[in-house]
């Protein structure tokens, strides 16, 4: 028996509204196919611990070491790539792009010089990441004396900077189902394109969260 407990949420605009950056087929595959696979995998490995079955996919990914050891790592590709890609839908928008603002803004210039450093340093850490995974704004988990600060970190495959403690702001997508289609093996360009599609007010909600 399948218990559905973590269900596919609804892209939040048409799958053709965000071209030109991305594809009408690209949004099809990577949500209806790729996102909807993540949360078919989680239901499937938790269907034996209905001692799980609370906790939200969150939850999960920031308490990995209390997964059964079983499906530890089902766990943490599935949830993970359901928590990553339901963030990834809602921080993106047609008509988005531009800057943020207010505190956000001022936070980015004070941490890396401009707007376009971050710009630039985000782009190369999701250069950068070789084979398959996310490049992220995180909130650092704060210890002891260090104090909690905006940093931009990547990771593989779709582990999430939760499992670390730290808070993820916003994150792009730079496994090749994310851009191949269209932008084939040129990465930068799409990660340069995908700027134009970014919903501030929605990484201004989660800033303000953490
Ligand atoms: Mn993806």
């Amino acid at each position: 028996m399948n218990k559905n407990i973590h269900t596919l949420p609804q892209l939040p605009y048409a799958y053709d509204a965000l071209e030109p950056y991305i594809s009408k087929e690209i949004m099809e595959l990577h949500h209806d196919k790729h996102h909807a696979g993540y949360v078919k995998n989680l239901n499937e490995a938790l269907e034996k611990f209905s001692e799980l079955f609370g906790k939200s996919a969150e939850e999960l990914l920031m308490n990995l070491n209390t997964v059964p050891e079983a499906i530890r790592m089902a766990v943490r590709n599935n949830a993970g790539g359901h928590v990553n890609h339901s963030m990834f839908w809602e921080i993106m928008k047609p008509g988005g792009g531009g800057e943020p603002t207010g505190a956000l803004l001022e936070e980015i210039k004070k941490t890396f010089g401009s707007f376009e450093e971050f710009q630039n340093t985000f782009n190369e850490a999701g250069a950068k990441r070789f084979g398959s995974g996310w490049v992220w704004l995180v909130r650092t988990h704060s210890t002891g004396s260090g104090q909690a600060k905006l940093e931009i970190l990547s990771t593989a495959n779709q582990d999430n900077p939760m499992s670390d403690g730290h808070y993820p702001i916003m994150g792009n997508d730079v496994w090749e189902h994310a851009y191949y289609l269209q932008y084939k093996n040129v990465r930068p360009d799409y990660l340069k394109a995908w700027w134009n599609v970014v919903n501030w007010q929605e990484v201004e909600k989660r800033f303000n969260k953490t």
